[in-house]
This record gives C-alpha cells, structure tokens and sequence, in this order.
C-alpha cells in the first residue's frame, strides 16, 4: 500500500496518526482530507506540513462526487478515516450534524472506496476509527469487549454507532477490506479545549470556574493520544480484515479524582500552593444522558497484535499540562478563533 488517505487529519486525534505516518513511512504519501470545522486546525500540522510525503486536502466527506474523484486522482489503496463531529454536548444541541457527517460522511467514503477499489480489494484496506461510547455504559464493574451488544445513548454515540454498521456491512455485502477499532476517551497535546483535560487546563491557568457534570462521579478510561496513534498503525499494518479491535488504556478516573490531578499539576507547574485552585471547581447540571463509566478490555490487541499503552497516566497528564503551558499561542489561537486563518495564510484561500 502507497497511497493512504487519512480523513479528519487537522483534528485532535487525526493530526497525531498524520504526523506518526509521514515520520514512520517515508515510502508511504500521506493525504490528510479535512474540511477544517472549527476542530480542524492546520497549525496542528506545522512541523511535517512540508515533507515530500505529505498532502493537505480541503474537502468534505459529505461531498459525494468529490470523494469519488479524490480515490481515482490520487489512486488511494488505504484509508484511515477520523474525520467526525466528536462532542457529546455538541450532539445534544445539534444532532443533525452529527447523522450528517459521522453517518452520511462515512458511507460516502465507504461507497467511493467500493467503485475506485471494483472489486479487486488486493492490499487495500478501509480503516474506521470509532470510539467506545457505541457500547452505551457501565455499572461499578466489566468491562466492554468486542463482543459487547451496542447500545448508544447519545446524538453522538448513536452516530458512531450507526457508521460502525455501515463499514460492517460493505464487509459483509461487498467483501470491502475493513477494520474497526473502537477507543475510549484520548487525552494528550493539540486537543480542542472543549473537552475536559484541555478546558480545565486553561480554566486553571485562566482563574476560571471548572464546570463540573453532576457530582463529577463519572468514570472514564484514559489514554495517551500518542498511545492511540501506535495503536491505529499496528492495527492498520496487521489487524485482520472483518476484525474490530478495542483500545483503551486500563487507566480508570472519576471525573472529580482526575480533574484534582490536573489541579494538582497545573498548581505546580504554575508555582502556586498545592491544591489553591480546587475554588475553581463548580458543581453545575449534569450532562443530559449521562453515560456513567467506560471501561475498555484491549486484551484482544495485546495479545493478538501485541500493543500496550506505553505511558503511565501520571507521566502523561504531566507532559500533556506542561504542554498547554508551554503553547499558550496555539491555546489562544484556538480560544480566539485566529487559528481559522491560518489555512487562508498558507493556501490563499
Ligand atoms: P476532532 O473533533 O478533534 O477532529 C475531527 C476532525 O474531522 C477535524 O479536523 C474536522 O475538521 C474534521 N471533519 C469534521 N467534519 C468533517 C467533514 N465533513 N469532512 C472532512 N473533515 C471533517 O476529533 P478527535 O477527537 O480527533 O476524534 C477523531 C476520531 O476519533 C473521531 O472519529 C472520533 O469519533 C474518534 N474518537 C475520539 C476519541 C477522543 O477521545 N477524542 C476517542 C475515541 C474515538
Ligand atoms: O465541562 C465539562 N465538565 C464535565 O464534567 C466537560 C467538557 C466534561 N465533563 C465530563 C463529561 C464526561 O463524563 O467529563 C467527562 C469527559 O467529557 P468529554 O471530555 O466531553 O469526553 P466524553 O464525553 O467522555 O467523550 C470523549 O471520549 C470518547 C470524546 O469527546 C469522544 O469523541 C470520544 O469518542
């Protein structure tokens, strides 16, 4: 395989598989396809944005006959596709864009793969990256397997779902080569900061309240985002067709335990007394449909694929907070919006 399509590459997520693939493939080109929503950020990019192996496409999945074209004008034989609206409280407000483009964007990407490809599927491969809310939520104990029934409760993980289905079925209808991993909350630099690490973060740093769900009694199963990426090449290079994969990190927080992690952290870094900003913390109305606990079983990659997260979260959180204080313009780009032009600077468009 030659030519790999990554979609959703200027993403949080995406843009850790993009520059992992161009530093590890030299022989590989990399297209990154992104539209550039308000999470797609090029600045992302900027280290590896002038490799030989790399290209930047500005599409949008929803395009159907652009799609089709992108797989014959660069003869794409691999695909990796992110590109998805990815917040839950986004979802609850606007669901609609969610079918939209987690649904609709990915049988466009599946159907345009299914012409170019005709039929000889010889080593080509449509990767789907999904996430562990399809399987719905946890009680105090299990955890969720490949083989756990799907049961999603909000606009977004009933999207994520719905697309995890498309893809199996060009398996199952079209014997289109595919491979499904499904990961739990990714944490890590670049990361927009409506998710929580990165909102508290600069929350923190900003003397701003930190909005707390509920109780903060949620439980969510973290990994590194570099972690996620090694998962994705591993799977994409020697995952077997038809297959789903589960990734997580074994790494279990209550809401409330981690944000006082990250209190900690920053605190420290910051210079300040241990804990000062634990003011910061407000209790406000709970998310509505409120999964409780995620919780991944990846022993199937382990011990099929032999990957392991290669951070302790402690390490992690760590790396990750110095990293929001060490780049604070990208923080303030992003908060500000300034970040959308910088495609317009590069591209002249
Ligand atoms: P993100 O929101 O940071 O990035 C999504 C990217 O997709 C953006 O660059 C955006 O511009 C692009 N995009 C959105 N709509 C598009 C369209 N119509 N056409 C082309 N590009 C479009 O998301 P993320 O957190 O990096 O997540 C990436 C993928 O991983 C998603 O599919 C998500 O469901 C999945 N996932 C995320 C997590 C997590 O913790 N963030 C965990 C498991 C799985
Ligand atoms: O302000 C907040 N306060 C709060 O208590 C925010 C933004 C979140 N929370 C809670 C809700 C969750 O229990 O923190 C937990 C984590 O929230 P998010 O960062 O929004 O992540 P989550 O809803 O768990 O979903 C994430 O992980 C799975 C990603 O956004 C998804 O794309 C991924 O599929």
């Amino acid at each position: 395989m030659k030519n790999i399509l990554i979609t959703g590459g200027a993403g949080f997520i995406g843009s850790h598989v993009v520059r992992l693939f161009v530093n590890s493939y030299p022989d590989y080109h990399i297209y990154n396809l992104d539209v550039l929503t308000y999470a797609g950020n090029l600045e992302n990019l900027k280290d590896i944005e002038d490799k030989p192996n790399y290209t930047f496409i500005k599409a949008d999945i929803c395009d159907h006959e652009k799609m089709e074209s992108i797989f014959s004008d660069y003869n794409i034989d691999g695909v990796i596709h992110l590109a998805a609206e990815s917040h839950v409280d986004r979802s609850i407000k606007d669901p609609f864009s969610f079918a939209k483009t987690n649904v609709l964007g990915t049988l466009n990407l599946l159907q345009a793969a299914k012409t170019y490809w005709g039929g000889d599927f010889e080593n080509k491969l449509f990767y789907h990256v999904s996430t562990d809310e399809v399987y719905g939520t946890l009680g105090e104990s299990g955890f969720f397997t490949e083989n756990t029934a799907y049961d999603p409760h909000s606009p977004y993980s009933a999207s994520k779902a719905s697309s995890d289905h498309f893809v199996r079925s060009f398996y199952d209808t079209y014997n289109l080569p595919v491979v499904i991993s499904n990961c739990s909350n990714n944490y890590g630099s670049h990361q927009f900061p409506e998710k929580l690490i990165p909102l508290f973060i600069n929350n923190i740093c900003n003397n701003k309240p930190l909005p707390v769900y509920g109780k903060g009694e949620n439980v969510r199963d973290w990994l590194f985002v570099n972690d996620h990426a090694r998962a994705i090449d591993v799977i994409f290079h020697k995952g077997k067709i038809g297959e789903t994969y589960n990734i997580g990190g074994f790494n279990e927080w209550k809401n409330i335990d981690l944000i006082k992690v990250i209190i900690k952290t920053v605190d420290k870094l910051l210079g300040r007394p241990e804990g000062a900003s634990e003011e910061l913390i407000t209790f406000v109305t709970d998310r509505a449909g409120h999964d409780y606990r995620y919780a991944i079983d990846s022993s199937k990659l382990k011990n099929e694929l032999g990957w392991e997260p290669s951070l302790q979260f402690e390490e992690g959180i760590e790396k990750t907070v110095k990293w929001y204080l060490e780049n604070k313009a990208w923080v303030d780009n992003v908060t500000s919006g300034n970040y959308l032009k910088y495609y317009q600077d590069m591209y002249g468009e």
